[in-house]
Parts: structure tokens; C-alpha cells; sequence
């Protein structure tokens, strides 16, 4: 009987283990898989003397972990096209929000469709990540913003998961925005959440963690930490959009919590990003929604890397701030806008990806014992994955093991 499913030759491998230098390279390489997880992996005249069911050249390609998108709104109905045009029209984010438009018009088209339509229309933005090398994405509710709409959500989000193959990780967004049947009252809402929906969510098993909007637009710190308590009562983890538009002190709020981690970031203070460092939350930067909004401020990536904050990278795909459907264009946006390294912007989105979401003991990484998770590119260097801006060089994506040979 054969010690191995699949050996993987001829290849160069970028393990992105942490503590390692230059994309913790082996040259060639061979990579073992058993049982859908890595054997073994090391230089090629190293190959332990085991047999393989098969073997595959990679013809001098990479291997890298399959990426992973660790912050996503995928599942919404309609789209923000129009509303798009009005921004290039001069036209602010806050201007539509508050005339209606915004985050609202998505919940109408999101509580107006049904699951069917839902799941669809993500199905559709899933497959092109995965074809794109994304085995793990994170999928948050938020747009239904009432208890039946929020699960349908969820349950979407379920689906997608147990129908593409591919790890999805739900999360409850609920306090996304504050509805239009409780506006001027959202600790009423804030509420109706802890008491109602996070119970169901919970008994239910629909949802890996619960996030949450800190801004002046959305809620506020007391209520956040209304939320957060009872989430990690009930057992789920937590995390936050941070800081996006203004320094709400989202960061603090986090690390408070020992966040996964604290999301967007863009005016996160020094002592936010102490805060992050010693509770060990990740810093999720989303390049797709600072374009957008035409943002000036950076996120603090000096001081979040001076500080030892795993950094990681996420597409943010939403229909209002982020229309990003590719984690390759977020790595090009990444280096370019907020000065990432294409090192880092790899780590990103494979091992600091996967702290984010708490998946780190088993993805993120190539490592013996880790999930057979693994992305193949037609590459002579990692470092490309940022340097192009669109094209996509995968070759194959194992999940598992297994290849999903991805149609191009
Ligand atoms: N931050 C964002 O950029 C998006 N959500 C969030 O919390 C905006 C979502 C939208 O406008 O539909
Ligand atoms: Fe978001």
C-alpha cells in the first residue's frame, strides 16, 4: 500500500511558516500528501523513501498556501453600480447613507430576495475566487438586519460552504448599521441582537463568530461591548470594523475583547495598535474599500509592523465599498497603496488570514500535518502575486488534496 495519496515534484515551494525568511522557501522542492494533509515536504534529493499513489510534476511552478479571503460581505442582493456613479458624480459615502441610499439600499434588495437568489448570485462571486486559489473564505451576514433576514443570511452562507467544497466561515454582522425600524433607537436593536437573534444563531450553529461596525455612522463603543459580551457568553468569538472612517478607538475596543481581529484600521492610533500587539488580534487592511471611498488615510502598517501585529489582507467584497472579487488584485492594492511587502502581502492572505479567522493550528501554512490546502502557480516568483494587476497564473488548487482544477 502506497505511504502517500499524491507526491508533488519539480516544484519550488513558499511554505509562509512564521519566523521564516524570503517566503520560507525550499527550492526545488516535493510536497507529500496523505489522507488530504501534508506528509512531508522538503528539498527533492531529500525525499524520504516512501511510495506515492501518484506522482505530478509541477514542471518548475510554485506551491504556496491556497489563499484565503478572511474578511467578505459575498452574500447580498442587487448591486451599488448606480450609486457608483454618483459618487464619481461628487456625491460622498455619508451623503447617500444618510439619504437613504447606502448600506440601506442593499438590505431592501437583500430582505426582498430569496435564498435561492442569494446563493446564487454569491455561488457565482465564490467561484471566481476559488478559481482565482482561495480554499477558505469568511462570509458575514449584515444586510438582512432583521432576525429572519440575518439567518437566511447565515444559512446561505452555510450552504455555500457545504455545496463548493471550499471552507466558508460564518459570521453574524447584525450591528452593520442600525435599521429603519429602529432608527433613533439602536440600543433597542443592539437588544433585539443579544436577545433574540445570537440565541438562535448559537442553537443553531450558523455563525463562527460575531462582527460588528464601531463608527459614528453605525454604533457605538458601549454598544459594541453590549454585543461582544453576550457573543462570548454564548461561546462565539469576535471581531470588528475599526476605525474606518474616524478614530472611535475600535482597536482598543478589539484587543479589550481579544478580538480575532480589528478590521479597515485607517485611523487607528498608537495606542490602538499597542493595545492590538498585546492581545494578539489581527490587523485585516482592505485596500478595496480605502479605494474606493477615494480614503487618504492610511492604515498605521509601520507602526502595526514595528509592533509585531500579524498583518493580514482581505478583499472586503461588498457591494457599496468593496465591489472586489479577486484576493490577487487585493494583494496588487496592498503593496501599492499601503506599502505591504509582496511577502507580506502573501502572508496576508494565507498565514495571517488564517489567525484571523482562527484557523491557524490547521491552514494558512505549508506545513507537515497542516490540511492539504495549496495553490499552484505558473510563476518564476511568488512576489508576482502582487506585482500583476490582473491575469491569474494559478495552475491548480488542491482542497484537501484533492485538485479542483479550476477552469480558467
Ligand atoms: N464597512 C464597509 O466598508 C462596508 N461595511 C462596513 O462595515 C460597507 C458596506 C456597504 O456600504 O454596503
Ligand atoms: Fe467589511
Amino acid at each position: 500500500m502506497a505511504d502517500w495519496d499524491l507526491l508533488l515534484t519539480d516544484a519550488h515551494v513558499a511554505t509562509m511558516q512564521a519566523g521564516e525568511a524570503d517566503y520560507g522557501t525550499i527550492e526545488n522542492g516535493a510536497l507529500a500528501v496523505a489522507g488530504g494533509t501534508i506528509a512531508w515536504l522538503g528539498p527533492a534529493d531529500q525525499i524520504p523513501d516512501s511510495a506515492a499513489a501518484e506522482t505530478r510534476s509541477v514542471g518548475g511552478g510554485w506551491l504556496t498556501p491556497a489563499l484565503i479571503d478572511c474578511h467578505s460581505h459575498l452574500v447580498f442582493g442587487g448591486d451599488r453600480a448606480a450609486e457608483f456613479e454618483q459618487r464619481l458624480a461628487g456625491v460622498s459615502y455619508q451623503e447617500i447613507a444618510a439619504a437613504g441610499g447606502g448600506i440601506l439600499s442593499t438590505v431592501n434588495a437583500t430582505r426582498d430576495a430569496d435564498a435561492d437568489h442569494l446563493y446564487d448570485g454569491a455561488l457565482h462571486r465564490l467561484q471566481i475566487l476559488a478559481r482565482e486559489g482561495v480554499a477558505t473564505i469568511e462570509i458575514k451576514s449584515g444586510y438582512g438586519l432583521d432576525v429572519a433576514s440575518e439567518l437566511k443570511m447565515l444559512e446561505v452562507g452555510r450552504r455555500l460552504g457545504d455545496a463548493s467544497g471550499l471552507t466558508v466561515r460564518t459570521t453574524l454582522l447584525a450591528a452593520h448599521t442600525v435599521p429603519p425600524e429602529f432608527k433613533n433607537n439602536a440600543d433597542a436593536y443592539i437588544d433585539l441582537i443579544c436577545d433574540e437573534l445570537l440565541p438562535q444563531v448559537v442553537d443553531r450553529g450558523l455563525a463562527d463568530a460575531v462582527d460588528a461596525y464601531c463608527e459614528s455612522i453605525a454604533f457605538d463603543a458601549v454598544q459594541v461591548a453590549k454585543l461582544f459580551r453576550q457573543a462570548q457568553a454564548l461561546g462565539l468569538p469576535v471581531k470588528l470594523h475599526a476605525d474606518q472612517l474616524s478614530d472611535g478607538g475600535g482597536a482598543e475596543l478589539a484587543a479589550h475583547f481579544n478580538a480575532l481581529s480589528a478590521d479597515h484600521l485607517e485611523y487607528t492610533s498608537e495606542s490602538g495598535v499597542r493595545a492590538m500587539a498585546e492581545s494578539g488580534t489581527v490587523a485585516v487592511l482592505l485596500p478595496g474599500a480605502y479605494l474606493t471611498l477615494n480614503e487618504t488615510q492610511k492604515p498605521p502598517v509601520k507602526k502595526l509592523r514595528n509592533a509585531g501585529v500579524p498583518i493580514a489582507l482581505a478583499t472586503d467584497c461588498n457591494p457599496g465599498t468593496s465591489p472586489l472579487c479577486s484576493v490577487q488584485f487585493a494583494m496588487g492594492l496592498g503593496s501599492r497603496l499601503f506599502g505591504l511587502t509582496p511577502e507580506e502581502c502573501l502572508a496576508g492572505v494565507t498565514r495571517d488570514a488564517a489567525r484571523a479567522l482562527g484557523l491557524g493550528d490547521n491552514r494558512g501554512t505549508l506545513e507537515a500535518g497542516k490540511r492539504a490546502d495549496i495553490a499552484i502557480w505558473d510563476l518564476d516568483h511568488p512576489r508576482e502575486l502582487s506585482y500583476w494587476l490582473g491575469g491569474n497564473p494559478l495552475s491548480d488548487l488542491l482542497i484537501a488534496g484533492q485538485s479542483v482544477s479550476p477552469p480558467h
